[in-house]
């Protein structure tokens, strides 16, 4: 085999082409499917080991050791002729590590590599980042910062965060924040927006008042339908009064125990990065329903039309469409649980451990939406065998169920780990991002790092 570039080059311009040299694809022939002979040394030369488990490897995947570096939006067409090879965009940010990966500047967007989410509850300085608009100046102390809920109430609420944290009783509860878009990168062809891996998730210790309790307070109205969520976040454009985002819940969903309006985290107050003085958490849902720097929630008669409701956005496709078609938007729904998710979080993508390595502790977190997690599985020969990893309890509902398990090694070599999830209702993740949707809801591949024990 002639190769022109490394195949790692090929993998990053051409996937498909490089996939065809590795596997043997040829146009007009079936192809193998796994990985052998001069395609077999090339790959392992590429990653730097040779595969023990190249009779399982599957053709027609970018093997996850060349899949590390994506660009943060797909490649314009035509390609350069020799694109320079660029790693992610580290954040520099205060109170922020700076190994979290920006995926967008204005607004900022930032997410955790997997990796750095392997403390049992994540530290803020781990915690993604996801705005959409600006983030607002808040120079007033926190205790005078008001907010309203007002609508199909019969008693509307206006209640500082000080009359908050005296009239009310708190909670303190760790629970799972997840971007809807979480996993938006693995759909093909690429979907619309902020190019999201695994990492725009966190589980937090969120402290605050149960909004049920407020609801109650404020006596919902038998025409309370949907909640309207608002912050104070001005919009990219500064222009006033336009909400940079406003998402809302079912009355059933917003009524649900473990509802907060929280103001600290991991037991500091918020940070203003992540909604000081106030915001929403709404576990289990898409992370735009959990509103940052609250001022109101607006009770409506209808399903709530604020920014970022309707047409696409945070919305499924009812009947499976053809990947890359232009929506119709009467198949759409709206995304509520989050889907059944699990990360690898030890070791991290590209770990390297001496060649006499025989066993690999294993760690990660699993998590559902509403549901629980059933089940996580693990696998080091590209998904031929699969064995079940020890699940440790969640503290409460809505937290993630971190993982554990061991793996033996037959010799030194190259390694994929895999780990896939399944949730309590039997839903288990797929290898690839399904149910294709313009803006990318929903992707929940399973996880997949790359080891070289060498
Ligand atoms: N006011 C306001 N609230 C918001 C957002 C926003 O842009 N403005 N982004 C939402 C989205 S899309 C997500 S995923 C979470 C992210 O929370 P974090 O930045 O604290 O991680 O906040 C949500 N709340
Ligand atoms: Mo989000």
């Amino acid at each position: 085999m002639k190769t022109e570039r490394s195949l790692d080059e090929l993998y990053r311009d051409d996937p498909e082409r490089a996939d065809a040299l590795a596997f043997g694809r040829r146009t007009g022939t079936s192809r193998r499917g796994f990985l052998e002979g001069a395609g077999l040394a090339a790959f392992g030369a590429a990653v730097g080991g040779s595969v023990p488990f190249a009779a399982t490897m599957p053709g027609g995947l970018i093997p996850s050791a060349l899949a590390q570096v994506q660009p943060a939006t797909p490649a314009p067409t035509p390609a350069p002729a020799a694109p320079e090879r660029k790693g992610p965009q580290l954040l520099n940010f205060p109170g922020k590590d700076a190994r979290l990966v920006v995926l967008g500047e204005r607004p900022l967007v930032a997410e955790t590599p997997e990796s750095l989410l392997n403390d049992d509850t994540t530290p803020t300085d781990k915690f993604f980042i996801r705005n959409n608009g600006q983030i607002p100046a808040t120079t007033q102390t926190p205790e005078a910062w008001k907010f309203t809920i007002d609508g199909e109430v019969t008693n509307k609420l206006a209640l500082t965060v000080g009359e908050l944290k005296s009239k009310f009783k708190p909670a303190t509860l760790r629970m799972v924040l997840e971007c809807g878009a979480n996993g938006r990168s693995f759909f093909s062809p690429p979907a619309r927006g902020i190019q999201w891996t695994h990492g725009g998730v966190g589980a937090a210790d969120w402290t605050g008042v149960r909004l049920a309790d407020l609801l109650k307070a404020a006596g919902l109205k038998s025409s309370a339908v949907f909640t309207g969520n608002f912050g104070a976040d001005p919009h990219l454009s500064g222009e006033p009064g336009r909400q940079a985002l406003s998402r809302g819940v079912p009355i059933k969903k917003a009524m649900e125990p473990h509802n907060l309006i929280v103001w600290a985290m991991n037991g500091k107050p918020l940070e203003l990065i992540h909604g000081f003085p106030v915001r929403l958490v709404i576990p289990g849902w898409p992370g735009s329903v959990s509103e940052k720097w609250l001022t109101r929630i607006w009770i409506r008669d209808k399903v709530h039309d604020g920014v970022g409701m309707g047409g696409t956005s945070y919305r499924v496709a009812i009947k499976p469409m053809v990947p890359g078609d232009k929506p119709d938007e009467k198949n759409f729904r709206d995304l509520e649980s989050m889907p059944v998710r699990s990360i690898i979080t030890s070791p991290a993508n590209g770990a390297k451990f001496a060649g006499n390595t025989r066993e690999l502790k294993l760690r990660g977190a699993a998590w559902a939406g509403d549901h629980a997690v059933r089940a996580v599985h693990v696998s080091i020969d590209f998904g031929a065998s699969w064995r079940p990893a020890t699940l440790a309890k969640p503290t409460n509902k809505y937290d993630w169920t971190r993982w554990s398990a061991t793996v033996q090694l037959p010799s030194e070599g190259y390694y994929e780990i895999w780990s896939r999830a399944t949730d309590a209702r039997g839903v288990m993740q797929p290898h690839v991002a399904g149910n294709w949707n313009p803006q990318g809801y929903g992707g929940n591949p399973m996880h997949r790092v790359a080891v070289l024990v060498a």
